[in-house]
Protein backbone atom coordinates (compact mmCIF):
# COMPACT_ATOMS: atom_id res chain seq x y z
CA UNK A 1 0.00 0.00 0.00
CA UNK A 2 2.31 2.18 1.72
CA UNK A 3 4.68 1.54 -1.70
CA UNK A 4 1.96 1.97 -4.22
CA UNK A 5 1.08 5.19 -3.16
CA UNK A 6 4.51 6.49 -2.76
CA UNK A 7 4.76 4.89 -7.17
CA UNK A 8 1.40 7.35 -7.75
CA UNK A 9 2.97 10.12 -6.21
CA UNK A 10 6.01 10.13 -8.11
CA UNK A 11 3.62 9.37 -11.34
CA UNK A 12 1.72 12.54 -10.02
CA UNK A 13 4.94 14.26 -10.05
CA UNK A 14 6.64 13.54 -13.00
CA UNK A 15 3.01 14.67 -14.70
CA UNK A 16 3.50 18.03 -12.77
CA UNK A 17 7.06 18.22 -14.10
CA UNK A 18 5.67 17.33 -17.63
CA UNK A 19 2.91 19.99 -17.23
CA UNK A 20 5.64 22.59 -16.22
CA UNK A 21 7.60 22.32 -18.68
CA UNK A 22 4.49 22.39 -21.47
CA UNK A 23 3.72 25.61 -19.59
CA UNK A 24 7.07 27.54 -20.05
CA UNK A 25 6.99 26.22 -23.76
CA UNK A 26 4.20 28.20 -24.25
CA UNK A 27 5.22 30.99 -22.15
CA UNK A 28 7.78 31.07 -24.71
CA UNK A 29 6.30 30.83 -27.98
CA UNK A 30 3.90 33.29 -26.90
CA UNK A 31 7.22 35.59 -26.40
CA UNK A 32 8.56 35.15 -29.62
CA UNK A 33 5.14 35.93 -31.10
CA UNK A 34 3.56 38.64 -29.46
CA UNK A 35 4.22 42.05 -31.09
CA UNK A 36 7.05 43.86 -29.29
CA UNK A 37 6.25 47.13 -28.66
CA UNK A 38 8.54 49.37 -27.63
CA UNK A 39 6.83 51.18 -24.38
CA UNK A 40 4.21 48.04 -23.65
CA UNK A 41 2.62 50.96 -21.61
CA UNK A 42 0.31 50.90 -25.27
CA UNK A 43 -1.20 48.17 -24.81
CA UNK A 44 -1.38 48.77 -21.02
CA UNK A 45 -2.91 52.01 -21.95
CA UNK A 46 -5.49 50.85 -23.82
CA UNK A 47 -8.31 50.64 -20.91
CA UNK A 48 -6.54 53.66 -19.82
CA UNK A 49 -7.39 55.68 -22.77
CA UNK A 50 -10.79 57.39 -22.39
CA UNK A 51 -11.68 56.81 -18.65
CA UNK A 52 -10.93 60.00 -17.32
CA UNK A 53 -12.13 63.40 -18.18
CA UNK A 54 -16.15 63.24 -18.62
CA UNK A 55 -17.89 64.81 -21.28
CA UNK A 56 -14.26 65.78 -22.87
CA UNK A 57 -12.86 62.57 -23.19
CA UNK A 58 -15.98 61.22 -24.66
CA UNK A 59 -15.87 64.40 -27.29
CA UNK A 60 -12.29 63.13 -28.13
CA UNK A 61 -12.60 59.44 -28.03
CA UNK A 62 -13.08 57.25 -30.82
CA UNK A 63 -14.07 59.11 -33.09
CA UNK A 64 -10.11 61.50 -32.70
CA UNK A 65 -7.89 61.38 -35.37
CA UNK A 66 -5.06 59.22 -33.90
CA UNK A 67 -6.61 56.84 -31.90
CA UNK A 68 -4.95 53.79 -31.22
CA UNK A 69 -7.82 51.39 -32.30
CA UNK A 70 -7.61 51.73 -35.80
CA UNK A 71 -4.95 49.44 -36.20
CA UNK A 72 -5.18 45.47 -36.21
CA UNK A 73 -1.66 44.25 -33.75
CA UNK A 74 -0.33 41.43 -35.33
CA UNK A 75 2.77 39.80 -34.54
CA UNK A 76 6.54 40.72 -35.49
CA UNK A 77 7.58 39.97 -38.68
CA UNK A 78 10.31 41.86 -40.01
CA UNK A 79 9.78 45.02 -42.49
CA UNK A 80 10.35 44.51 -46.35
CA UNK A 81 11.79 47.35 -47.83
CA UNK A 82 9.33 46.80 -50.65
CA UNK A 83 8.72 49.79 -51.69
CA UNK A 84 12.24 50.26 -53.29
CA UNK A 85 14.51 53.20 -52.90
CA UNK A 86 16.03 54.42 -56.01
CA UNK A 87 19.94 55.17 -55.15
CA UNK A 88 20.27 58.48 -57.19
CA UNK A 89 17.14 60.16 -55.05
CA UNK A 90 18.46 62.92 -54.17
CA UNK A 91 18.52 64.54 -50.32
CA UNK A 92 17.75 67.71 -49.56
CA UNK A 93 14.77 69.75 -51.31
CA UNK A 94 14.96 71.61 -55.01
CA UNK A 95 13.41 75.05 -54.01
CA UNK A 96 12.01 77.22 -55.76
CA UNK A 97 13.97 79.72 -53.32
CA UNK A 98 14.50 82.17 -56.31
CA UNK A 99 10.62 83.81 -55.33
CA UNK A 100 10.82 83.05 -51.74
CA UNK A 101 10.69 87.01 -50.85
CA UNK A 102 8.16 87.25 -53.53
CA UNK A 103 5.92 90.42 -52.74
CA UNK A 104 2.81 88.26 -54.07
CA UNK A 105 2.70 85.19 -51.61
CA UNK A 106 -0.13 83.88 -53.82
CA UNK A 107 2.55 83.29 -56.45
CA UNK A 108 5.06 80.93 -54.26
CA UNK A 109 4.70 77.26 -54.85
CA UNK A 110 5.99 74.70 -52.94
CA UNK A 111 8.64 73.25 -55.37
CA UNK A 112 6.38 69.81 -56.11
CA UNK A 113 7.45 69.84 -59.56
CA UNK A 114 9.26 66.74 -59.65
CA UNK A 115 7.70 63.30 -61.27
CA UNK A 116 9.22 60.16 -60.86
CA UNK A 117 10.86 57.24 -62.49
CA UNK A 118 7.61 57.10 -64.84
CA UNK A 119 6.73 60.24 -65.80
CA UNK A 120 3.79 60.23 -64.04
CA UNK A 121 3.26 63.36 -61.73
CA UNK A 122 2.39 62.16 -58.28
CA UNK A 123 2.05 65.08 -56.79
CA UNK A 124 1.12 68.74 -57.87
CA UNK A 125 2.06 71.83 -56.83
CA UNK A 126 -0.17 73.89 -53.94
CA UNK A 127 0.55 77.63 -53.91
CA UNK A 128 0.80 79.53 -50.26
CA UNK A 129 -2.34 81.45 -49.24
CA UNK A 130 -0.54 82.68 -46.65
CA UNK A 131 3.00 81.91 -45.80
CA UNK A 132 6.39 83.44 -43.41
CA UNK A 133 9.01 83.32 -45.45
CA UNK A 134 10.89 85.44 -43.04
CA UNK A 135 9.87 83.95 -39.70
CA UNK A 136 12.79 81.90 -39.19
CA UNK A 137 16.11 83.87 -40.41
CA UNK A 138 14.28 86.92 -38.48
CA UNK A 139 14.96 84.29 -35.46
CA UNK A 140 18.44 84.41 -34.06
CA UNK A 141 20.41 82.51 -33.12
CA UNK A 142 18.85 79.90 -35.19
CA UNK A 143 15.62 78.22 -34.11
CA UNK A 144 15.91 75.33 -31.77
CA UNK A 145 12.95 74.14 -32.16
CA UNK A 146 9.67 74.53 -34.87
CA UNK A 147 6.34 73.50 -33.72
CA UNK A 148 4.45 72.49 -36.97
CA UNK A 149 0.75 72.17 -35.75
CA UNK A 150 -2.24 70.70 -38.00
CA UNK A 151 -5.21 72.97 -37.24
CA UNK A 152 -8.25 73.73 -38.64
CA UNK A 153 -9.51 77.34 -39.87
CA UNK A 154 -12.47 77.00 -37.30
CA UNK A 155 -10.12 75.76 -34.35
CA UNK A 156 -9.35 79.18 -33.08
CA UNK A 157 -9.60 78.70 -29.43
CA UNK A 158 -7.69 75.66 -29.76
CA UNK A 159 -4.64 78.26 -31.61
CA UNK A 160 -4.89 81.05 -29.25
CA UNK A 161 -4.65 78.57 -26.01
CA UNK A 162 -1.73 76.93 -27.46
CA UNK A 163 0.42 80.16 -28.35
CA UNK A 164 -0.68 80.96 -24.50
CA UNK A 165 0.59 78.02 -23.00
CA UNK A 166 3.15 75.47 -24.87
CA UNK A 167 3.28 76.99 -27.98
CA UNK A 168 4.31 79.94 -26.24
CA UNK A 169 7.62 80.93 -27.79
CA UNK A 170 9.20 82.49 -24.87
CA UNK A 171 9.25 79.08 -22.97
CA UNK A 172 12.98 78.35 -23.16
CA UNK A 173 15.31 81.24 -22.50
CA UNK A 174 18.14 82.01 -24.29
CA UNK A 175 16.39 79.71 -27.46
CA UNK A 176 14.75 80.49 -30.01
CA UNK A 177 11.25 78.40 -30.92
CA UNK A 178 8.90 78.74 -33.65
CA UNK A 179 5.13 77.84 -33.64
CA UNK A 180 3.36 77.53 -36.94
CA UNK A 181 0.22 76.40 -37.35
CA UNK A 182 -0.57 74.32 -40.96
CA UNK A 183 -3.97 75.12 -42.65
CA UNK A 184 -5.47 73.97 -46.03
CA UNK A 185 -8.80 75.77 -46.93
CA UNK A 186 -12.05 76.16 -46.69
CA UNK A 187 -15.16 75.45 -49.13
CA UNK A 188 -18.04 77.90 -49.38
CA UNK A 189 -19.56 81.24 -48.03
CA UNK A 190 -18.30 79.77 -44.56
CA UNK A 191 -14.72 79.32 -45.95
CA UNK A 192 -14.82 82.90 -47.47
CA UNK A 193 -15.68 84.14 -44.03
CA UNK A 194 -12.97 81.89 -42.22
CA UNK A 195 -10.62 83.18 -44.60
CA UNK A 196 -11.40 86.46 -43.42
CA UNK A 197 -10.60 85.83 -39.81
CA UNK A 198 -7.66 83.59 -40.44
CA UNK A 199 -5.84 87.03 -42.41
CA UNK A 200 -6.59 88.68 -39.13
CA UNK A 201 -5.08 86.05 -37.16
CA UNK A 202 -2.33 85.75 -39.40
CA UNK A 203 -1.62 89.39 -39.35
CA UNK A 204 -1.64 89.33 -35.28
CA UNK A 205 -0.15 86.57 -34.64
CA UNK A 206 2.12 85.64 -37.54
CA UNK A 207 2.09 82.13 -37.09
CA UNK A 208 -0.57 80.32 -39.73
CA UNK A 209 1.06 79.06 -42.84
CA UNK A 210 -2.04 77.84 -45.34
CA UNK A 211 -1.78 76.36 -48.93
CA UNK A 212 -4.31 76.14 -51.47
CA UNK A 213 -5.58 72.63 -50.88
CA UNK A 214 -9.32 71.17 -49.14
CA UNK A 215 -8.43 70.95 -45.84
CA UNK A 216 -9.96 67.96 -45.08
CA UNK A 217 -8.53 64.24 -43.15
CA UNK A 218 -7.80 62.70 -45.63
CA UNK A 219 -5.58 65.67 -46.71
CA UNK A 220 -3.74 65.89 -43.88
CA UNK A 221 -0.79 64.31 -45.39
CA UNK A 222 -0.07 67.19 -47.43
CA UNK A 223 -0.59 69.29 -44.62
CA UNK A 224 2.18 67.72 -43.10
CA UNK A 225 4.31 67.66 -46.01
CA UNK A 226 3.44 71.27 -46.48
CA UNK A 227 5.33 71.93 -43.36
CA UNK A 228 8.32 69.43 -44.10
CA UNK A 229 8.53 71.94 -47.49
CA UNK A 230 8.18 75.21 -44.79
CA UNK A 231 11.34 73.37 -42.93
CA UNK A 232 13.25 72.58 -45.66
CA UNK A 233 12.77 75.75 -47.72
CA UNK A 234 12.78 78.63 -44.74
CA UNK A 235 14.41 77.40 -42.12
CA UNK A 236 16.94 74.58 -42.65
CA UNK A 237 18.89 76.22 -39.88
CA UNK A 238 16.55 75.11 -37.10
CA UNK A 239 17.83 72.03 -34.86
CA UNK A 240 14.60 69.93 -34.72
CA UNK A 241 11.07 70.12 -35.31
CA UNK A 242 8.01 68.97 -33.23
CA UNK A 243 4.56 67.88 -35.59
CA UNK A 244 1.69 68.05 -33.47
CA UNK A 245 -2.14 68.54 -33.35
CA UNK A 246 -4.10 70.97 -31.53
CA UNK A 247 -5.71 69.05 -29.64
CA UNK A 248 -2.71 68.14 -27.68
CA UNK A 249 -1.04 68.87 -24.38
CA UNK A 250 2.39 69.18 -24.77
CA UNK A 251 5.29 69.98 -22.19
CA UNK A 252 7.38 71.90 -23.99
CA UNK A 253 10.46 72.53 -21.63
CA UNK A 254 10.17 68.82 -20.63
CA UNK A 255 10.97 67.95 -24.98
CA UNK A 256 13.31 70.27 -24.80
CA UNK A 257 15.21 69.96 -21.81
CA UNK A 258 14.97 66.64 -21.26
CA UNK A 259 15.02 65.08 -24.33
CA UNK A 260 16.55 67.16 -26.90
CA UNK A 261 18.71 68.89 -24.90
CA UNK A 262 19.95 71.97 -25.93
CA UNK A 263 23.70 71.36 -24.60
CA UNK A 264 24.77 68.78 -26.70
CA UNK A 265 25.53 69.17 -30.70
CA UNK A 266 21.90 69.03 -32.35
CA UNK A 267 21.23 65.52 -33.85
CA UNK A 268 20.90 64.77 -37.13
CA UNK A 269 18.74 61.73 -38.93
CA UNK A 270 16.75 61.30 -36.21
CA UNK A 271 13.06 60.73 -35.50
CA UNK A 272 11.28 60.19 -32.50
CA UNK A 273 7.74 59.76 -30.89
CA UNK A 274 5.30 57.05 -29.78
CA UNK A 275 6.56 54.19 -32.11
CA UNK A 276 4.43 52.06 -33.31
CA UNK A 277 5.87 49.00 -34.69
CA UNK A 278 3.76 45.87 -36.15
CA UNK A 279 1.11 47.57 -37.22
CA UNK A 280 -1.24 46.12 -39.55
CA UNK A 281 -3.14 48.06 -42.12
CA UNK A 282 -6.75 48.07 -41.18
CA UNK A 283 -8.95 46.45 -43.40
CA UNK A 284 -12.50 47.10 -42.31
CA UNK A 285 -14.17 49.23 -44.49
CA UNK A 286 -16.26 50.71 -42.60
CA UNK A 287 -13.51 52.34 -40.73
CA UNK A 288 -11.96 56.05 -40.82
CA UNK A 289 -8.73 54.27 -40.64
CA UNK A 290 -9.90 51.65 -43.82
CA UNK A 291 -6.40 51.25 -46.10
CA UNK A 292 -7.57 49.55 -49.50
CA UNK A 293 -5.02 46.35 -50.24
CA UNK A 294 -4.60 48.57 -53.84
CA UNK A 295 -3.20 51.49 -51.81
CA UNK A 296 -1.32 49.69 -49.34
CA UNK A 297 -1.00 45.60 -50.37
CA UNK A 298 1.64 44.28 -47.72
CA UNK A 299 0.52 43.47 -44.74
CA UNK A 300 2.20 45.38 -42.26
CA UNK A 301 3.15 48.99 -41.85
CA UNK A 302 7.07 49.71 -41.13
CA UNK A 303 7.49 51.62 -37.97
CA UNK A 304 5.84 54.87 -37.84
CA UNK A 305 5.49 57.24 -34.74
CA UNK A 306 1.77 58.02 -33.48
CA UNK A 307 0.86 61.77 -35.64
CA UNK A 308 -0.31 63.18 -32.54
CA UNK A 309 3.89 64.39 -31.78
CA UNK A 310 6.52 63.19 -33.62
CA UNK A 311 9.90 64.85 -33.11
CA UNK A 312 12.96 65.13 -35.51
CA UNK A 313 16.18 66.70 -36.43
CA UNK A 314 15.75 69.63 -38.85
CA UNK A 315 17.62 67.72 -41.54
CA UNK A 316 14.72 64.97 -41.65
CA UNK A 317 11.90 67.81 -43.10
CA UNK A 318 13.86 67.87 -46.85
CA UNK A 319 14.37 64.40 -46.06
CA UNK A 320 11.01 63.36 -45.69
CA UNK A 321 9.92 65.64 -48.44
CA UNK A 322 12.24 64.50 -51.25
CA UNK A 323 11.29 60.98 -50.34
CA UNK A 324 7.27 61.75 -50.55
CA UNK A 325 8.01 63.18 -54.64
CA UNK A 326 8.20 59.78 -55.90
CA UNK A 327 5.95 58.07 -52.76
CA UNK A 328 2.29 57.84 -53.91
CA UNK A 329 0.56 59.31 -51.10
CA UNK A 330 -1.68 57.57 -48.29
CA UNK A 331 -3.94 59.89 -46.41
CA UNK A 332 -2.26 58.58 -43.02
CA UNK A 333 -0.26 61.10 -42.95
CA UNK A 334 1.84 59.56 -39.76
CA UNK A 335 2.04 55.65 -41.50
CA UNK A 336 3.06 57.76 -44.86
CA UNK A 337 5.74 59.43 -43.02
CA UNK A 338 6.65 56.37 -41.61
CA UNK A 339 7.10 54.59 -45.27
CA UNK A 340 9.41 57.77 -46.16
CA UNK A 341 11.48 56.77 -43.54
CA UNK A 342 11.71 53.22 -44.15
CA UNK A 343 12.45 54.07 -47.84
CA UNK A 344 14.86 56.56 -46.28
CA UNK A 345 16.49 53.47 -44.11
CA UNK A 346 16.01 55.48 -40.93
CA UNK A 347 14.51 53.74 -38.43
CA UNK A 348 12.85 55.82 -35.39
CA UNK A 349 14.53 55.94 -32.11
CA UNK A 350 12.11 54.70 -29.54
CA UNK A 351 12.06 57.45 -27.01
CA UNK A 352 13.94 56.80 -23.58
CA UNK A 353 10.94 55.61 -21.63
CA UNK A 354 7.11 54.38 -23.51
CA UNK A 355 5.78 57.23 -20.94
CA UNK A 356 6.58 60.01 -22.66
CA UNK A 357 4.61 60.07 -26.13
CA UNK A 358 1.24 59.06 -25.22
CA UNK A 359 -1.77 58.99 -28.24
CA UNK A 360 -3.88 58.94 -25.16
CA UNK A 361 -5.35 61.15 -22.89
CA UNK A 362 -3.21 60.83 -20.01
CA UNK A 363 -5.01 61.50 -16.35
CA UNK A 364 -4.20 64.65 -15.01
CA UNK A 365 -1.47 64.60 -12.36
CA UNK A 366 0.82 67.57 -11.88
CA UNK A 367 3.79 64.17 -10.88
CA UNK A 368 2.76 62.81 -14.35
CA UNK A 369 2.57 65.90 -16.48
CA UNK A 370 5.86 67.19 -15.54
CA UNK A 371 7.34 64.06 -16.36
CA UNK A 372 5.59 63.63 -19.88
CA UNK A 373 5.89 65.27 -23.09
CA UNK A 374 2.47 64.64 -25.42
CA UNK A 375 -1.10 63.75 -24.22
CA UNK A 376 -4.01 63.58 -26.53
CA UNK A 377 -7.30 64.79 -26.56
CA UNK A 378 -8.13 68.41 -24.60
CA UNK A 379 -10.50 71.36 -25.48
CA UNK A 380 -8.98 74.09 -25.58
CA UNK A 381 -9.99 75.31 -21.54
CA UNK A 382 -8.45 71.82 -20.43
CA UNK A 383 -5.38 73.03 -22.17
CA UNK A 384 -5.04 76.45 -20.43
CA UNK A 385 -6.14 74.39 -16.89
CA UNK A 386 -4.19 72.08 -16.80
CA UNK A 387 -0.94 73.98 -18.04
CA UNK A 388 -1.35 76.49 -15.43
CA UNK A 389 -1.87 74.25 -12.67
CA UNK A 390 1.03 72.48 -14.04
CA UNK A 391 3.03 75.65 -14.13
CA UNK A 392 1.96 76.54 -10.32
CA UNK A 393 3.28 73.19 -9.12
CA UNK A 394 6.56 72.80 -11.69
CA UNK A 395 8.70 72.79 -8.60
CA UNK A 396 6.92 70.45 -6.35
CA UNK A 397 4.53 68.16 -8.65
CA UNK A 398 5.51 65.50 -7.30
CA UNK A 399 5.54 66.54 -3.60
CA UNK A 400 2.46 67.21 -3.43
CA UNK A 401 0.80 64.21 -4.68
CA UNK A 402 3.02 62.17 -2.14
CA UNK A 403 1.48 65.05 0.56
CA UNK A 404 -2.17 64.38 -0.89
CA UNK A 405 -1.91 60.38 -0.52
CA UNK A 406 -0.53 60.51 3.17
CA UNK A 407 -3.56 62.69 3.40
CA UNK A 408 -5.89 60.65 2.39
CA UNK A 409 -4.41 57.84 4.48
CA UNK A 410 -4.88 59.27 7.66
C1 LIG B 1 -17.48 58.51 -28.35
O1 LIG B 1 -18.07 59.73 -28.66
C2 LIG B 1 -19.30 59.65 -29.34
C3 LIG B 1 -19.78 61.04 -29.60
O2 LIG B 1 -18.73 61.89 -29.88
C4 LIG B 1 -20.29 58.85 -28.49
O3 LIG B 1 -21.48 58.71 -29.21
C5 LIG B 1 -19.72 57.50 -28.16
O4 LIG B 1 -20.58 56.80 -27.30
C6 LIG B 1 -18.38 57.64 -27.49
N1 LIG B 1 -17.81 56.35 -27.26
C7 LIG B 1 -17.24 56.01 -26.11
C8 LIG B 1 -16.67 54.64 -26.04
O5 LIG B 1 -17.12 56.77 -25.18
C1 LIG C 1 15.45 47.31 -55.69
O1 LIG C 1 15.93 47.61 -56.96
C2 LIG C 1 17.15 46.98 -57.26
C3 LIG C 1 17.63 47.48 -58.60
O2 LIG C 1 16.59 47.99 -59.35
C4 LIG C 1 16.92 45.47 -57.26
O3 LIG C 1 18.13 44.80 -57.54
C5 LIG C 1 16.42 45.05 -55.91
O4 LIG C 1 16.13 43.69 -55.90
C6 LIG C 1 15.18 45.82 -55.53
N1 LIG C 1 14.81 45.53 -54.19
C7 LIG C 1 13.56 45.26 -53.84
C8 LIG C 1 13.34 44.96 -52.42
O5 LIG C 1 12.64 45.27 -54.64
C1 LIG D 1 4.76 83.62 -22.85
O1 LIG D 1 5.62 83.44 -21.75
C2 LIG D 1 6.19 84.65 -21.29
C3 LIG D 1 7.23 84.32 -20.26
O2 LIG D 1 6.78 83.31 -19.39
C4 LIG D 1 5.09 85.55 -20.75
O3 LIG D 1 5.62 86.76 -20.30
C5 LIG D 1 4.10 85.82 -21.90
O4 LIG D 1 3.02 86.56 -21.43
C6 LIG D 1 3.60 84.53 -22.51
N1 LIG D 1 2.85 84.82 -23.70
C7 LIG D 1 1.57 84.50 -23.85
C8 LIG D 1 0.94 84.82 -25.14
O5 LIG D 1 0.94 83.95 -22.97
C1 LIG E 1 -7.36 67.34 -51.11
O1 LIG E 1 -7.13 68.60 -51.65
C2 LIG E 1 -7.28 68.67 -53.03
C3 LIG E 1 -6.88 70.06 -53.50
O2 LIG E 1 -7.71 71.01 -52.93
C4 LIG E 1 -8.70 68.34 -53.44
O3 LIG E 1 -8.82 68.36 -54.83
C5 LIG E 1 -9.03 66.98 -52.92
O4 LIG E 1 -10.38 66.69 -53.15
C6 LIG E 1 -8.76 66.88 -51.44
N1 LIG E 1 -8.93 65.52 -51.04
C7 LIG E 1 -9.76 65.15 -50.09
C8 LIG E 1 -9.89 63.71 -49.89
O5 LIG E 1 -10.37 65.95 -49.42
C1 LIG F 1 7.90 54.34 -69.20
C2 LIG F 1 8.45 53.72 -67.99
O1 LIG F 1 9.50 54.10 -67.49
N1 LIG F 1 7.75 52.74 -67.45
C3 LIG F 1 8.15 52.06 -66.24
C4 LIG F 1 7.13 52.33 -65.15
O2 LIG F 1 7.44 51.57 -64.00
C5 LIG F 1 7.45 50.19 -64.19
C6 LIG F 1 7.66 49.53 -62.84
O3 LIG F 1 8.34 50.36 -61.97
C7 LIG F 1 8.51 49.82 -65.20
O4 LIG F 1 8.52 48.44 -65.43
C8 LIG F 1 8.26 50.56 -66.49
O5 LIG F 1 9.30 50.30 -67.40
Amino acid sequence: MQWRRRRCCTHTAKLLYLLSLLGVLIFLVHQVWLPKLTGTSMKRGFPVVFRAGGLHAAKWNLSSQHSVWRFLLIPELRFRADANFSSHEKLGVSSSEGNSHSTNPQTEHVSQRKQDANGTQTHRPFPYIINEPDKCTENRPAPFLVFLIATEARQVEARNAIRQTWGNTSLAPGLSLIRLFLLGKTEGELGLLQQKMLQAESQRHRDIIQQDFLDSYKNLTIKTLMGMNWVAVHCQQASYVMKTDSDMFVNTEYLIYKLLKPELKPKTNYFTGNNMRGFAPNRNKNSKWYMSPEQYPDEKYPTFCSGTGYVFSGDMAGKIYQTSLSTPHLHLEDVYVGICLAKLRIEPTPPPNGFLFNHWRVAYSSCKYSHLITSHGFSPNEILKYWHHLQGNKRNACINMLKGRAGRAH
